[in-house]
C-alpha cells in the first residue's frame, strides 16, 4: 500500500531545493489521507483511506513549532484542550535531507516514540514512503507507524470526531451554519495567502514571481477590507478560518516579506491585518504557540537555494506583537460562549528567549 497521488510532484523529495528554474511552484498536495475517527465503521473518507478509532492516548502529534501547517495544529489542539489526549512530540525548527529531527530532546530522541528521525515513522508504515517527510504528522505510538500528515483534515477531525476529549468550555471552531462559508473562505485564504506566499518565494523566474506577488496582494487587500468590519473572519468569535490565516500572518514580517520577497508593505503596514492579527496572538492558545526564533531558523537555514548564506536575520523587533490592538471596539469576543484554555503546560511553553510573550 502506499500514500495517494492528487498529483505527482518531487518537490518534496528533494530537500534544499525548493525552486524549480523556469517554473511556478506547485505544492505537492499528497497526503497520507487517514482518518482518526469517532466510528470507524461508518466513517466517510476518501477512497482507499483507512478510519483509526479516536482513543486517548494511542497516537502522538508531531509537529514541528516553525512549520505554519503544524502550528495550525498546535494552536487547535490546545483551544479544544486535546493535550492528554493526544500527546504532542516537537522536533527542533530544521530538519535536512532525511527528515525532521528530534534535536531538542535531550538525548536526540522522541521520548515516547524513542526514534530520531520523523522518517522512521514514515518508513515503518511505508518502507518505500516516496515523498517528503512532513509535518504535522500523527504517529501510532504502539507501532510507531504514521497514520497522517493530511494536515487539513487532522485539525478538522480535532474539531468533529475528538469531542469526547475536548475541555469544557471549547470553542466552536466549525459552526454549522457557517460551515459553506468558511469552506470558501478556507480555500481562498489557502490557495492564495497561506500557500500564495511560499509561491511567490519559490518563483523559478522573474514573470512567474510577478504573477505570484500580484495574486497575493489581491488576497491580502481583500482580507484587510474583510477585516475592517468585522472582529475575527467569520464574525464575532474564532473559528478554524482564523487559525489558518493566522499562522501565516505571524510569520509574514519576521519571513515572507524578506525571504519570499513578499515585499509590498509590511503587516504592520496593513492596519486591519495588523490589529487583527496582534489581537488572535495575545488570545491564550494562538500567539503562545509560536516561536519566532524556531520559525525564522527553519525558513532561512533549510531553504538554502533562496538563502545561501544560511544566515539568520535577526530582526525584526517583536515587541509590538504585544502592544494594544484595539479590536474589541469591533465587539465579539474570541471563544464565543466557550472560555480561554488555560495556561501552557510547562513542558509545552516556548522558549521565554522567543517570544514576545511573558509565557
Ligand atoms: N506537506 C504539506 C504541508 C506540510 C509541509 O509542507 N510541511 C513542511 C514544513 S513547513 C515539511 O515538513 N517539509 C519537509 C519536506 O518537505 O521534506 C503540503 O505541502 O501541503
Amino acid at each position: 500500500m502506499s500514500p495517494r497521488s492528487t498529483r505527482q510532484s518531487d518537490e518534496h523529495s528533494t530537500a534544499g531545493a525548493y525552486v524549480h528554474p523556469g517554473e511556478e511552484f506547485t505544492r505537492d498536495t499528497t497526503y497520507i489521507e487517514d482518518g482518526i475517527v469517532r466510528d470507524p465503521e461508518h466513517a466517510r473518507l476518501s477512497e482507499g483511506a483507512r478510519a483509526w478509532p479516536v482513543e486517548a492516548g494511542r497516537y502522538r502529534l508531531v509537529a514541528a513549532r516553525a512549520c505554519p501547517w503544524a502550528n495550525r495544529t498546535l494552536i487547535v489542539r490546545r483551544l479544544l484542550g486535546l493535550e492528554d489526549a493526544l500527546p504532542v512530540g516537537l522536533p527542533g525548527p530544521v530538519h535536512d535531507a532525511r527528515s525532521w529531527t528530534f534535536d531538542l530532546d535531550p538525548d536526540g530522541r522522541d521520548p515516547v516514540l524513542g526514534i530520531e528521525r520523523l522518517q522512521e515513522a514514515y518508513l515503518a508504515r511505508y518502507p518505500d514512503y516516496p515523498r517528503g517527510i512532513t509535518v504535522p504528522a500523527v504517529v501510532e505510538v504502539a507501532s510507531g507507524k504514521v497514520v497522517t500528515n493530511d494536515f487539513a483534515q487532522l485539525t478538522e477531525d480535532l474539531a468533529k470526531e475528538w469531542t469526547a476529549f475536548h475541555r469544557e468550555g471549547a470553542p466552536d471552531l466549525w459552526p454549522a451554519g457557517l460551515e459553506d462559508e468558511m469552506r470558501q473562505v478556507m480555500r481562498r485564504v489557502y490557495t492564495e495567502v497561506n500557500n500564495g506566499v511560499y509561491r511567490c518565494g519559490f518563483a523559478g523566474s522573474q514573470q512567474a514571481y510577478e504573477k505570484a506577488y500580484e495574486r497575493l496582494w489581491a488576497a491580502l487587500d481583500w482580507l484587510e477590507e474583510r477585516l475592517a468590519t468585522r472582529r475575527y473572519l467569520m464574525g464575532e468569535h474564532i473559528t478554524e478560518a482564523d487559525v489558518r490565516l493566522f499562522t501565516t500572518l505571524v510569520r509574514f514580517d519576521p519571513v515572507y516579506h524578506s525571504h519570499f520577497k513578499c515585499s509590498r508593505n509590511k503587516l504592520t503596514e496593513m492596519p486591519h491585518l495588523w490589529g487583527y492579527a496582534r489581537d488572535l496572538f495575545q488570545t491564550p492558545g494562538f500567539g503562545d504557540t509560536v516561536d519566532f526564533q524556531q520559525v525564522k531558523e527553519h525558513y532561512y537555514i533549510v531553504h538554502e537555494d533562496i538563502n545561501p548564506s544560511q544566515i539568520v536575520p535577526v530582526g525584526p523587533d517583536l515587541r509590538n506583537w504585544v502592544s494594544a490592538h484595539g479590536r474589541e471596539a469591533l465587539g465579539g469576543s474570541p471563544f464565543g460562549e466557550g472560555t480561554a484554555p488555560g495556561p501552557v503546560r510547562p513542558e509545552e511553553r516556548v522558549d521565554r528567549r522567543h517570544t514576545p510573550l511573558a509565557v
